[in-house]
């Protein structure tokens, strides 16, 4: 059975610091007390991660108030602390969101000021990257949309979005984007819903072979998609550099649950979809993007990551064990009503 301590089959794991988190939500305080960043990077190893995934300033605080400098140096001290644990930094996302500035969303605000602020901080958050040893910038492009349709003219908030990604493959010649879709929450509608946008945003670029994506589960999800296609769909065009595994119990509220645990047929497809196209193969990580219950003691509030984790491989696992006859001989027949039972089955145990 795989275990932290047992075969992987070849994928690697990755989470962020703020997959450990306080607990809060919309309705109510924190629950749980801060781990601090240096505790969490002891965790990464206990729990069978290898990649650590970043906000800008999750590794640099307050990074607009820094000097270039400065932001080097203290993200060489996060570099040094990484490699100490044997880890690495698998990818590094600029956190637009939080700041007054990207109220309007960062790239697409109609205030020509906040775009111009959010480029630059994009800039910076590639420099951190390269400071960690890290080609990968992940755009989540939180508040890159409206509550109004009427209130910014979308046409032209793709160019921006253009722009921006334009800037940043400019800024740095090595470093590669995954774009993360997501269809809505926090803005009512989001300007790039699923990888399709995504991938054809990527195409407009300057230089399409550095622009790709990062699946959510949950997203795809939200925009009544199913993951393994979306997924498939990435990997068809080689441009699957990132995953967050995560599960979602129907159309509401993004709840970044473990992974499999509200849709495990679904969450079998993704392992059989990314098995095989030979993702672990890639060089790529298999991140988690999940949240521990409101509910859960602080003791056990690193569960989420674990059993996610354990459920991917026990997933790997039975994609691996299912009988390729059976499922030939089901598919030439035509009958998927048999290929669904033996589908059914196999996940049931039988
Ligand atoms: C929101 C998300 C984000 C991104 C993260 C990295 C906070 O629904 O999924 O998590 O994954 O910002 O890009
Ligand atoms: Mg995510």
């Amino acid at each position: 059975m795989a275990s932290a301590a047992g075969s992987t089959y070849g994928y690697r794991f990755s989470f962020g610091p703020w997959n450990i988190h306080e607990g809060a939500d919309p309705f109510g305080p924190t629950v749980r007390p801060t781990v601090e960043w240096g505790k969490k990077l002891k965790l990464y190893k206990k729990l069978g991660f290898d990649g650590v995934q970043f906000h800008d300033d999750d590794a640099v605080r307050e990074v607009d108030s820094k000097s270039g400098k400065q932001v080097e140096k203290e993200a060489a001290e996060v570099g040094k602390a990484i490699r100490g644990e044997g880890l690495e930094v698998e990818i590094v996302a600029p956190r637009l969101w939080e700041d007054a500035r990207g109220i309007d969303g960062g790239y697409t605000a109609n205030d020509p000021k906040s775009r111009k602020w959010a480029i630059e901080r994009s800039k910076r958050c590639i420099d951190i990257a390269n400071v960690l040893g890290c080609d990968l910038i992940v755009l989540w492009l939180a508040r890159e949309g409206t509550y109004v349709r009427e209130a910014k003219d979308a046409a032209r908030a793709h160019e921006y979005l253009l722009d921006a990604i334009n800037a940043m493959l400019k800024h740095d010649r090595k470093i590669r984007i995954a774009i993360e879709p997501k269809p809505n929450e926090p803005m009512d509608h989001a300007y790039v819903p699923t990888i399709g946008h995504a991938l054809a945003l990527g195409m407009m670029s300057n230089d399409p072979k550095r622009v790709g994506g990062l699946i959510e589960t949950a997203h795809a999800l939200l925009a009544g998609l199913d993951p393994s296609d979306e997924m498939a769909f990435a990997l068809a065009a080689g441009k699957l550099w990132s995953v967050h595994l995560n599960d979602q119990n129907g159309l509401k509220y993004d709840q970044d649950k473990a992974f499999g645990s509200a849709n495990l047929r679904q969450a079998w497809n993704q392992v059989r979809v990314l098995e095989r196209a030979g993702y672990a193969k890639t060089g790529a990580m298999v991140g988690l993007d999940v949240k521990a219950m409101r509910t859960q003691k602080a003791e056990v509030a690193t569960r989420h990551l674990a059993n996610s984790r354990r459920i991917f491989l026990r997933l790997i696992e039975k994609v691996r064990s299912f009988d390729k006859k059976v499922e030939k001989q089901f598919v030439d027949a035509r009958d998927y009503e048999g290929l669904e039972l033996a589908v059914m089955e196999h996940l049931m145990g039988k």
